[in-house]
């Protein structure tokens, strides 16, 4: 129909003319999908543009971030807040409309993407959010959550991995409310797909799990529609759509080549494609009237949908008043009233626990409290005691389930707890080996970029594991995560230190928390001797001070290390000097004190500092000064003597 290619056209034109005036950005991707996106956009997707936030919204992931001006369009023509001078202001300092979409900061933007591969992987965490929810929430006769996930995902996002790990997921839990159309232009940047990207994608999908389709012509309207429908119809399965299309459809040049990915048409090719379309020349940012009016029935349409929700959430809060209170709960990201009273307090205890072992033991303390909270590992679970005691698998039998096996896939586990987040109601946690923490660093990342609240719980901190070798020895993985913003890392050093580090996480909606948990025992301390485990919540306190105005030395140590500077605390004490002992488990938590606060634990003119932690010294000189020093792991211990391979360092 010749309204519809009119507003086909409409994207295509204005994604390109957002890239021309930034001059940088990627036109041929919008211009390639327009079609599919139009007709996922205009015929299925059921969203609210005057309420971006409304929570049974289906959800739309751009997974190549790069074809960013695809996405700002589509939410500009169906009258979200976002202006045509925000669209002129593509990639500018403090737009609305940057490089790749990024949450929090475009309304309608569902989650950060650029980053190949993890918005694909970030939708599967939404699907397991949106079952969650719809198994705790939903009645025959009122439906709370019943949404879709439909995504775009191109070609590079399919080639990384940890799509390969999310699909594999995604196809085992049978999340039918996936829908995602692959955008099959055959290219990326450095050329045709055929120089390094060549097995059968949809054979690939179909291995996985997931119902597969192909529309041959990308512009075939009909034909899209027809697969959308069929993909709604297959309940228990993630969907695939194989979409041909053209990159950069229309310019007469660049279509079909690489050079339609990355750089501006140019204002003679940009004019020679608008002709080809059947545009006026120079006429950027044009909108037919017709085009508009086409879009804008999204806003209408979003309303009245929200509405008929609301009105069935109302009917909720009358027949099920306590579940109402509690959905709302969950929407809020509230903790319910209470949700501690079952934390344990331990007492001191010279033998003490893994700290691995005392948060199982806090996890199942809260869990039956928080049934927002919920989480698994990567293959793990024996090693970092994080099953919820009593609490089904999620499983597409038991959607309702608490315990996620997220299988030997890390860097999923980090994207799609992602998704969890972001979908809204839930607060994820995923565990696994601290030395496997590389493995989901993107993932990660994007949590701390996009304000998660993500709980990462990260066994196994140091060589303190035993026996296994070099290769599960974490060293610098500490560092790497305290280099990353947002993410605040903590490495609690005993039972009652890890009880306030899980509090810390469960509280802090502004970002992830990483615990950093040991495998080994560590002792109890004794805090009627000690300062109260709460000093935690500043991110450094003083354990014991022999003389508060002037100590001769002050030890820091974190987790493990914590006991050892106890001992030679009381060493050195022998010798008569006035020592003071600090428990670090977080720099992030004490970057953030007071001045004074942070001089009264660590004074300016106190020199005289040693740190202890069996990790990389890299970083705590900043808490030592340049005289102090820093006893920390600078080589890869050796395989079987891992133990011995702890040395002191003078890091002048
Ligand atoms: C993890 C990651 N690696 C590399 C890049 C840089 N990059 C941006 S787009 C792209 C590939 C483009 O190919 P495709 O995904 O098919 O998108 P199209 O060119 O078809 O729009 C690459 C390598 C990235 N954004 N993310
Ligand atoms: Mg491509």
């Amino acid at each position: 129909m010749e309204l519809d290619n009119l507003c086909v056209n409409t994207i295509r034109m204005l994604s390109a003319d957002g890239v021309e005036r930034a001059n940088s950005g990627h036109p041929g991707m919008p211009m390639g999908a327009a079609a599919m996106a139009y007709v996922l956009w205009t015929r299925f997707l059921r969203h609210n543009p005057t309420n971006p936030k409304w929570p049974d919204r289906d959800r739309f992931i751009l997974s190549p971030g790069h074809g960013s001006m695809l996405l700002y369009t589509l939410l500009h023509l169906t009258g979200y807040d976002l202006t045509l001078d925000d669209l002129k202001n593509f990639r500018q300092w403090k737009s609305k409309t940057p490089g790749h979409p990024e949450y929090g900061l475009t309304p309608g933007v569902e989650t950060t993407t650029g980053p190949l591969g993890q918005g694909f992987a970030a939708g599967i965490g939404m699907a397991i959010s949106e079952r969650y929810l719809a198994a705790r929430f939903n009645k025959p006769e009122h439906v709370l959550v019943d949404h879709y996930i439909y995504g775009i995902a191109s070609d590079g996002d399919l080639m990384e991995g940890v799509s390969h790990e999310a699909a594999s997921l995604a196809g085992h839990l049978g999340l039918g409310k996936v829908i995602y159309l692959y955008d099959d232009n055959h290219i990326s940047i450095e050329g045709s797909t055929d120089i390094a990207f060549t097995e059968n994608r949809l054979a690939r999908f179909k291995a996985y799990g997931w119902h597969v389709q192909k529309v041959d012509d990308g512009n075939d309207l009909n034909a899209i529609e027809k697969t959308i429908g069929e993909a709604q119809k297959k309940i228990g399965k993630p969907s695939f759509i194989a979409v041909r299309t053209h990159i950069g459809y229309g310019s007469p040049t660049k279509q079909d080549t690489s050079a339609a990915h990355g750089a501006p048409l140019g204002p003679e090719e940009i004019q020679r494609t608008r002709k080809n379309l059947g545009w006026p020349a120079d006429s950027a940012f044009f909108i037919p009237d017709e085009a508009c009016d086409q879009f804008r029935k999204a806003k209408e349409k979003g309303e009245k949908l929200e509405q008929k929700w609301l009105e069935t959430l109302s009917d909720y809060e009358k027949a099920y008043p306590e579940q109402a209170k509690e959905w709302h709960r969950f929407v809020n990201r509230n903790l319910p009233e209470g949700w501690d009273s079952d934390i344990p307090v331990f007492p001191p205890d010279s033998k003490g626990s893994a700290t691995r072992i005392s948060s199982g033991n806090i996890l199942n303390a809260i869990a039956p409290k928080i049934p927002s909270l919920i989480g698994g590992s990567a293959d793990l679970a024996p090693s970092t005691k994080t099953l919820i005691d009593g609490e089904d698998d999620f499983q597409s039998t038991h959607f309702e389930g608490r315990n996620l096996r997220f299988g030997v896939r890390e860097h999923a586990m980090g994207a799609i707890m992602n998704g969890m987040a972001i979908h809204g109601g839930l607060i994820p946690y995923g565990a696994t080996f601290l030395v496997f923490s590389d493995y989901m660093r993107p993932a990660i990342r994007l949590a701390a970029l996009s304000g998660l609240q993500v709980i990462y719980v990260f066994t196994h901190d140091s060589i303190g594991l035993g026996e296994d070798g070099p290769t599960h020895q974490p060293i610098e993985h500490l560092a790497a995560l305290r280099a990353i913003p947002n993410l605040t890392v903590i490495r609690p050093c005993d039972a009652n230190e890890t009880v306030h580090a899980w509090r810390l996480a469960l509280n802090n909606n502004k970002g992830p928390v990483a615990l950093a948990l040991t495998r080994q025992n560590v002792p109890t301390l004794d805090r009627e001797i000690f300062g109260a485990a709460d000093g935690l919540y500043r991110g450094a306190y003083i354990l014991s001070d022999d003389n508060a105005d002037n100590p001769d030395l002050i030890l820091i140590a974190s987790g493990s290390e914590v006991q050892i500077a106890i001992e030679a605390a009381q060493k050195i004490r022998e010798e008569g000097a006035a020592i003071r002992v600090v428990s670090m488990p977080s720099w992030e938590l004490f970057d953030q004190q007071p001045k004074a606060y942070r001089q009264q634990i660590l004074p300016e003119e106190i020199k005289a500092r040693v740190a202890i932690e069996a990790g990389s010294s890299q970083g705590w000189h900043r808490y030592v000064g340049s005289r102090g020093r820093v006893i920390a792991l600078e080589s890869q211990p050796p395989g079987m003597n891992g133990f011995v391979g702890i040395t002191g360092s003078d890091d002048r």
